[in-house]
């Protein structure tokens, strides 16, 4: 501990010496804004909250935006931030380019900046770039987990047949990057077809989309739902018109209901982030940006499991269920 904080005297003390309002503790202070009011970032607010203490730093969560919407983002940013003074923002941006000049203030502020399971830009902080500032950024690997996915579904669908892919929003780089993932891996099955729409993030519209898609286009044998709130109205819409079983499904994120889908025969597959792991990655680094003399990798990947109905009784995958 000694060594440490020897080690990091010098680099906490200049972030330090910008704080008009001086912490009683003398931690580093967190500021993590997350996308949207879903499972998946209360669960990392979690992960978040138990890391800060491991590591000895500061967390604030700020108010959790209703909406996929970069205004509403940068809004409950600007006011959180004017009521205190950060180290360190830790965000998880909405859009990757609107929210870039935001960021670009607040880091010209003397904030540093890491994104969090979403980033801005092309994601790749390494190459000095309009959007580069940021000190990392910690998430899924969103390619490498849609095109596992294809390839999971080429093999339920025999390689041939129509998917209906329900996405939330273009400009969204976690989203977009597991559909060009998905498409990557499909490309390799000529024989299916891919229908691809965007529900604005909206559960209940994903549902209505998924049954006129059905309606319209009854051939259709798989379907992918790529976020929380797609993969939740799609199955349901399934569900709803009878046609579990006939239709596959793979699911993106591992919220309790998709889980329980998987156990009563609904879904198929289902992609669990690991957002615990995610939050954890983010402060670890943070702890050592302020308390040691080490380079921070310009990205780092958190990893991701599959639930089947074969392995969704099994207590070491059940711990990757996101919590209510
Ligand atoms: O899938 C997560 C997150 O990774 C994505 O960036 C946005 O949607 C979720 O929050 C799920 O709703």
């Amino acid at each position: 501990l000694i060594l440490t904080l020897t080690l990091s005297s010098s680099i906490y003390s200049k972030a330090q010496s910008d704080i008009e309002e001086v912490k009683t503790d003398n931690k580093p202070n967190i500021l993590f804004v997350p996308g949207i009011n879903d499972s998946f970032y209360t669960t990392m607010e979690r992960g978040l909250r138990t890391a800060a203490e491991k590591y000895n730093v500061n967390i604030t969560i700020s108010e959790y935006p209703q909406v996929w919407s970069d205004e509403e983002q940068i809004a409950i940013l600007k006011k959180t931030l004017s009521l205190n003074k950060y180290d360190l923002l830790i965000i998880s941006p909405t859009f990757t380019e609107s929210i870039i000049s935001s960021l670009r203030e607040i880091h010209n502020n003397g904030i540093e900046i890491m994104t969090l399971d979403t980033f801005i830009g092309d994601g790749d902080y390494s190459v000095p770039s309009e959007f580069s500032f940021p000190l990392t950024h910690i998430g899924t690997d969103n390619f490498l987990g849609g095109f596992n996915i294809a390839e999971e579904m080429a093999l339920m669908l025999d390689e041939k047949g129509i998917i209906y892919v329900i996405n939330t929003i273009g400009d969204t780089s976690s989203v977009m990057a597991r559909e060009s993932g998905f498409r990557a891996g499909m490309s390799h099955y000529p024989n299916i077809e891919l229908i691809v729409e965007y529900c604005q993030n909206n559960q209940e519209l994903a549902r209505e989309m998924t049954l006129a898609a059905l309606q319209e286009n009854p051939d259709i044998s798989g379907i992918f739902g790529v976020n929380v709130f797609c993969a939740q109205g799609s199955y349901e819409a399934v569900v709803n018109v009878g046609l579990t079983g006939t239709i596959r499904i793979a699911s993106w994120d591992a919220t309790e209901s998709l889980i329980k889908a998987i156990k009563d025969g609904q879904i198929d597959l289902v992609l669990a982030q690991k957002p615990v792991e995610m939050a954890e990655l983010a402060i670890e680094w943070a702890s050592k940006y302020f308390y040691s003399n080490v380079d921070i990798p310009k990205k780092v990947l958190s990893g991701f499991e599959f639930f089947t109905a074969e392995n969704v009784d099994d207590p070491n995958i059940q711990k990757y269920i996101y919590w209510e």
